[in-house]
């Protein structure tokens, strides 16, 4: 067990020394020796006149260090795993560094790494400390020049942050580049390739008229898969001037693809480094939802470029300043550019499938968390996507204009500077004059609150009655929880589905369709109400709660197929669903699951109006959110249930299903992609009866040209075991063997399928000759594993558990932040029925006696407490 030690919030203090100015010089040879020049002064700010000077560092030798060009001796510092500490210096002093790495056995994929045969960084959170001694937190901001060197072949192409300002051959065959970045930023945004990479360039004409170059790099031969990447990239540019005014501020964009990255992608100041994943696409290899996951994740890294490079966090607990503030205005991006609906509830699936587990299990944190063992353990879907949602709230309250001269506020007041999550918000009350005092406690506790309501129509007074109750589970440590703002938006209906218009009541009622629920109970009394009407709430999700109302079947088939609101819709239709998942887990199909059919019924036979949207109408919870849903888990038993009602759709909608299903295009295009996931989802159902016929569609689909098509059929036969799905997979291999991303989703299909033995067909995964243990492969293998094969990871005997962790134990000792990633997997016990629940535990006990990293033992140690 590791006993790294815990950080806590409140123990911030001042940097006591800044940096003014930082020069690197790389030279890359067998090994890399960097020489770091920095310009120290004491913190004028911090009192203490003689703190000594300590750095940051681990992982390299040390070669060097000299205080104003007199070179120390060891005795003139002090050295710990992952500190330099030197006595006495000078008030204003230069310090040289030089240390000396092997990015080639770097296997975490922090500080300076192999990727295929190109060098490239990846430094936050603390991944620059893996480089040279350096006071590594991000609020030193300094300026960066950086002169790399290297083999010339080898090496063609050498990036750094900033302009390039020098370059030119040197003897041997080397040479190099200098680069300039003129903005202040911290170290955990540097960053450094170096590679022979084909580069593909385009220009963008800022509002203001400056011309920027816009530069990808990616392996050769994958040049053509760069323009939906660059398409992306223009289209964010221009979204994020004509919406929040923000124009770039460099001449130069650069963004590279390495193939082994732990996360998505890294907003390094004009040089972002993307997992190739998030970069590159053709029709023939991505998939529509690949598609919009590139336009997300680029304009996510652009949008940083403002949101968390121009205004960076003070200290870590801040992470969500820059990454819920982010998340929230990529989400708006796409749904302004791709369909605010879909958008929105593919949004707000992932949160609920992801982010609310892990807001009632065991690392369970505020989105800004009071403390760490880790900080890479905290990039987690609260600090981002619960983050989001409270952003989003915050808009929806003072109105997209109030909210939008806030940002813009907040920006000028911190422009060059780092910033903590109170700034931000006293930014919004002094432009909006507001108290936002009730979003301070959205952020300081975790968990999500349950909302209650109840409604009662009193036809003398002609008062509708609405009785609301906010509740929140109480917290591990039992500090009392808080009261939070939550706002409601809401519509009623009359009997023929029209809707009927409420006047405002603040301020319960600020607007005619939002609630604002600010205490823990509240009445709003609607007068002038003809009949009893049917409520909708939570329109577009604007709250990240669980809403609790006793809606009658009738109800939810009327929001399903009359609410305009899409999110609504789609809501009623989960709805719908649950109950029937239910009923058919607890005792066979009954009227639940008569509702269901006949609602979906109702709306196939309506003429199609958005297939996009009725796509995710249409679309089955997964399996890892409807574990969310009962309490125990018995994994045998919802998966059958989950069958059979994916069945007993596919019976009762045949017709239209055959219909949708037949039409899938080949062509790109958002009207296509709408088509082709109306198809896909209705494949997929059609494929549960086991008609030859089908089956025969799928194998043929299988080997469309079009990925989305070949990938549908693929998903859609997946857990189906007959000859089609094996031969399909068989030739899907050969044809993609060389092809890594689509290979990725050759084993994630393979670890995910029901069929057979899935934990030993996860073990020869493992041993595949195909398999490499690159991130993405890591996440394809075993992430879809635990995530989405819950019958074989949940096997009554614990082997799906014992994989997992033997996987994790392995893997901690090359790459933490990947083992530490899959540790989700094993921190559910206490939700499992027993005897599986012990075997987990079990598992736990036994990794917990290992050495481990501090990423992996947090995790453990939390999930055992
Ligand atoms: N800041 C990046 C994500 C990122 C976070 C941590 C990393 O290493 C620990 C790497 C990347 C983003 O939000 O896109
Ligand atoms: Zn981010």
């Amino acid at each position: 067990m590791s006993h790294a030690a815990e950080v806590f919030r409140k123990d911030y203090r001042l940097p006591a020394f800044l940096v003014d100015q930082v020069d690197l010089a790389f030279d890359i040879r067998e090994r890399t020796t960097v020489q770091a020049r920095l310009q120290l002064r004491r913190n004028p700010a911090v009192a203490i006149a003689d703190e000594p000077l300590v750095l940051d560092g681990r992982g390299f030798d040390l070669l060097e260090v000299a205080v104003d060009d007199r070179r120390l001796g060891v005795g003139d510092y002090q050295r710990t795993d992952d500190r330099l500490q030197i006595a006495v210096v000078p008030d204003r002093f230069t310090l040289r560094i030089v240390t000396q790495l092997d990015p080639e056995q770097n296997t975490t994929l922090e500080g300076l790494y192999r990727s295929g045969s190109m060098l490239c960084t990846q430094c936050e959170a603390r991944g620059f400390s893996r480089i040279t001694y350096y006071p590594d937190r991000p609020d030193v901001l300094s300026r960066f020049s950086v002169r790399v060197e290297a083999d010339a072949q080898r090496f063609p192409v050498l990036l750094s942050n900033g302009n390039p300002v020098e370059s030119g051959a040197l003897p041997d065959g080397r040479h190099y580049t200098v680069w300039d970045d003129p903005f202040l930023k911290p170290c955990y945004l540097f960053a450094l390739v170096a590679g022979d990479l084909a580069c593909i360039e385009d220009h963008y004409t800022t509002a203001s008229g400056r011309d920027v170059a816009l530069r990808f790099y990616v392996d050769h031969g994958n040049e053509a898969r760069v323009p939906h990447a660059m398409a992306s990239l223009k289209r964010a540019m221009r979204w994020d001037e004509q919406v929040y005014g923000l124009e770039y501020d460099l001449d130069l964009y650069m963004v590279v693809a390495a193939r082994d990255f732990n996360m998505g992608a890294m907003e390094n100041k004009g040089l972002n480094l993307f997992n190739a994943r998030y970069v590159l696409a053709s029709p023939q290899t991505a998939t529509d939802a690949d598609y919009d996951g590139i336009e997300s994740v680029i304009a996510h890294e652009y949008f940083h470029n403002w949101t968390g490079n121009r205004v960076t966090c003070r200290d870590w607990f801040q992470l969500s300043l820059k990454e819920g503030l982010t998340v929230f205005r990529d989400q708006c991006f796409s749904q302004d550019l791709n369909g605010e609906a879909v958008h929105r509830i593919q949004s707000v699936r992932q949160l609920r499938t992801v982010q609310f587990p892990e807001d009632a299990g065991p690392m369970a944190h505020p989105v800004r968390p009071d403390s760490y063992v880790e900080i890479n353990n905290f990039y987690t879907a609260t600090v981002y996507e619960k983050g989001a949602e409270i952003v989003r709230m915050i808009q929806t309250l003072l109105g997209r204009d109030t909210f939008i001269a806030g940002v813009q506020r907040y920006l000028r007041e911190h422009d060059g500077s780092a910033a903590t999550i109170e700034d931000f918000l006293a930014a919004h009350e002094a432009e909006s004059g507001r108290n936002l005092d009730g979003f301070r406690r959205w952020y300081s506790q975790p968990g999500t609150p349950l909302v209650t309501i109840t409604d009662e129509y009193d036809a003398r007074s002609r008062v509708y009655r609405l009785r609301l109750k906010q509740s929140h589970a109480p917290s591990p440590n039992g500090a009392p929880k808080q009261m939070v703002p939550i706002p409601i938006r809401f519509a009623l209906r009359d009997h023929d589905g029209r809707r009927i218009s409420v006047s405002p009541q603040p301020p319960l009622l600020p607007a005619p369709d939002l609630i604002l629920l600010e205490d823990e109970e509240a009445v709003l009394n609607v007068p002038d109400i003809g009949s009893s009407p049917n409520p909708s709430f939570l329109l577009g999700f604007s709250a990240p709660v669980r809403l609790q109302f006793a809606y009658t079947s009738d109800q939810l088939v009327s929001l399903l197929l009359d609410e305009e609101d899409g999110f609504a819709r789609w809501e009623a239709a989960q709805r719908l669903m649950l109950n029937a998942f239910f009923e058919l887990q607890a005792s066979g199909p009954g009227d639940d699951t008569r509702a269901l059919l006949d609602a979906l019924q109702r709306l196939a036979a309506r003429p199609v109006e958005d297939r996009a949207l009725l796509a995710e109408l249409l679309r089955m919870p997964s399996e890892s959110y409807l574990a969310s849903q009962v309490q125990p888990l018995d994994a045998a038993r919802l998966t059958s249930a989950r069958d059979a009602l994916r069945l007993r759709i596919a019976q009762a909608l045949t017709g239209p299903l055959s219909v949708w299903s037949a039409a899938a295009p080949e062509e790109p295009g958002a009207s296509n992609a709408a088509r082709r996931a109306l198809a896909n989802v209705s494949l997929w159902y059609l494929m549960s009866t086991r008609v030859n016929r089908v089956l025969d569609i799928g194998l043929k689909q299988a080997a469309s040209p079009n990925m989305t098509v070949a990938f549908g059929a693929l998903t859609a036969l997946n857990d189906i075991d007959c000859p089609q799905r094996e031969a399909a997979m068989d030739a899907f291999l050969q044809r993609f063997r060389h092809e890594p991303l689509v290979l990725d989703k050759w084993f994630a299909l393979q670890a995910g399928s029901a069929i057979g033995q899935g934990v030993e067909r996860v073990r020869s995964l493992l041993q595949h000759p195909d398999f490499t243990p690159n991130p993405n492969r890591l996440r394809a293998v075993l992430g879809t594993f635990w995530r989405e094969n819950l019958r074989a990871y949940h096997r009554a005997d614990g082997a799906g558990y014992r994989l997992l962790g033997d996987q994790i134990a392995h893997l901690d000792r090359s790459n933490p932040q990947i083992a530490a990633r899959l540790c989700d997997g094993l921190l559910g016990w206490k939700d499992i029925v027993p005897p599986q629940n012990q075997l987990l535990r079990a598992v736990l006990v036994d990794l917990s006696q290992q050495p481990l990293s501090a990423d992996v033992g947090e995790k453990i140690g939390k999930a055992l407490l």
